[in-house]
């Protein structure tokens, strides 16, 4: 898999989070084309209803995943603990779903959010109702009743100077107020997001010592299995990391797929073929047994993660210049050098090469039983 087909399987996680009742699993369903009992659609309620985070996909954003949250400050879900239970260093990005009023519960999530430096929009929902009731005072003006609330949800924010994107929505009243302008500017906005969370992500298991990845990742440069134009992607994204982004399995799969070549190495005739089938557990009579080659690695479920390549018969390799063998050798991870006989100089000049290219191998000696004899 090259770093681009990881990338392109890369989802961007949005929790939708709020007080209790404010219409987050509304929201969702708005974004899904869904009416509340439509199938798929998330359960809305007058009482406690979403008692567990759901995701969804957004039908328009591929790589996006709309997670549906319980509701804050319940008996169930406290303000104090919520956040905590909550997960919140699970998600990338943010939607504090507000209606009726600012609070201080709604404060205390965008304070989180802050402070975990990842993105958020605040969204003012059930805009419908309110139009509604104030439409019965005689100076009524939609225009004026929505900048009030627009007003009402910047002025915390605006004392903490901050300056998130606010949407004013109607879950029911799909059509008017301000949910494709949301729709829209999540769409401009979230392959930025993902090029930042997914070069963020990297920079995190790259730089913080988890081995598996830093092996993956060495291994895909020095087998080639990252190409020209994935490290300029890569490099790209390297410009613009900003959030952090804690969990994306799907990468951490997908490096763990990549595997270990193994090369066995060995003069025509010294047994490197037997040793690589009786590694893998198979014997040579056996039917199916290991035919290992330079071009076909042979595998076991013994070493899942291994692939062993047989590349005895030397003689091709050492006819190349030292610059031309090192180039071979770079394509594996491992080397197993078998030597069936000490007199020969020629596993001295091969274990040099690996030295120089700075891997590891191993000298194993075969026919142990022959030599026996012979120095009887
Ligand atoms: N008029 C109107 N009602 C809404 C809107 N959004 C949600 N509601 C109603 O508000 C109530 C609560 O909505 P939910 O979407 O279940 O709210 P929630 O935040 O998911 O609730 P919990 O999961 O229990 O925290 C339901 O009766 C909805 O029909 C809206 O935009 N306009
Ligand atoms: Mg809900």
């Amino acid at each position: 898999m090259s770093l681009l087909e990881v990338f392109d399987c890369f989802k961007i996680d949005i929790a939708v989070t709020g007080e209790s009742g404010a219409g987050k699993s509304s929201l969702i369903n708005a974004f899904l084309g869904l009416n509340p009992d439509d199938a798929g659609a998330a359960p809305t309620g007058a009482v406690e209803t979403t008692k567990e985070a759901t995701m969804y996909l957004h039908p328009n954003l591929p790589h996006v995943r709309l997670w549906d949250l319980p509701g804050m400050g319940t008996p169930s879900f406290g303000s104090k603990s919520y956040v905590k239970t909550m997960n919140f260093e699970l998600y990338d990005m943010f939607m504090v779903v507000i209606s009726e009023r600012v609070r201080e519960n709604n404060m205390l999530l965008v304070d989180e959010i802050e402070q975990q430096k990842k993105p958020y929009y605040l969204i003012r929902t059930k805009i419908d109702n309110e139009i509604r009731s104030q439409r019965r005072k005689n100076k009524f003006s939609e225009m004026h009743v929505l900048d009030q609330m627009r007003r009402d949800c910047k002025k915390y924010l605006k004392e903490k100077k901050l300056d998130p994107h606010v949407f004013l929505v109607s879950a029911i009243d799909t059509q008017n107020y301000e949910l494709q302008k949301l729709t829209d500017t999540l769409k401009d906005e979230v392959s930025q997001l993902k090029v930042e969370v997914f070069s963020s992500f990297l920079d995190n298991i790259l730089n913080g010592g988890w081995i598996k990845a830093r092996y993956a990742t060495n291994h895909i440069q020095q087998t080639r299995k990252l190409q020209a134009e994935d490290i300029t992607t890569l490099q790209n994204m390297y410009k613009h990391t900003g959030f952090g982004a804690a969990k994306v399995s799907v990468v951490l799969q997908a490096l763990s797929h990549f595997q270990l070549d193994v090369a066995v190495l060995g003069e025509t005739g010294s047994g490197a073929s037997t040793f690589v089938n009786a590694l893998i557990g198979l014997e040579n009579e056996e039917c199916g047994a290991a035919s290992a080659s330079i071009s076909n690695p042979a595998m076991s479920l013994r070493y899942p993660d291994v692939r062993f390549w047989d590349i005895s018969g030397i003689e091709g390799v050492m006819d190349y210049s030292i610059n031309e063998m090192k180039e071979v050798l770079n394509c594996y991870d491992f080397f197993i050098i078998i030597v069936s006989d000490w007199q020969k100089a020629r596993h001295l000049t091969l274990a040099k090469a690996v030295e120089e290219i700075r891997k590891h191998y191993l000298l194993v000696q075969t026919k142990v039983g022959l030599s026996f004899t012979d120095s009887k």
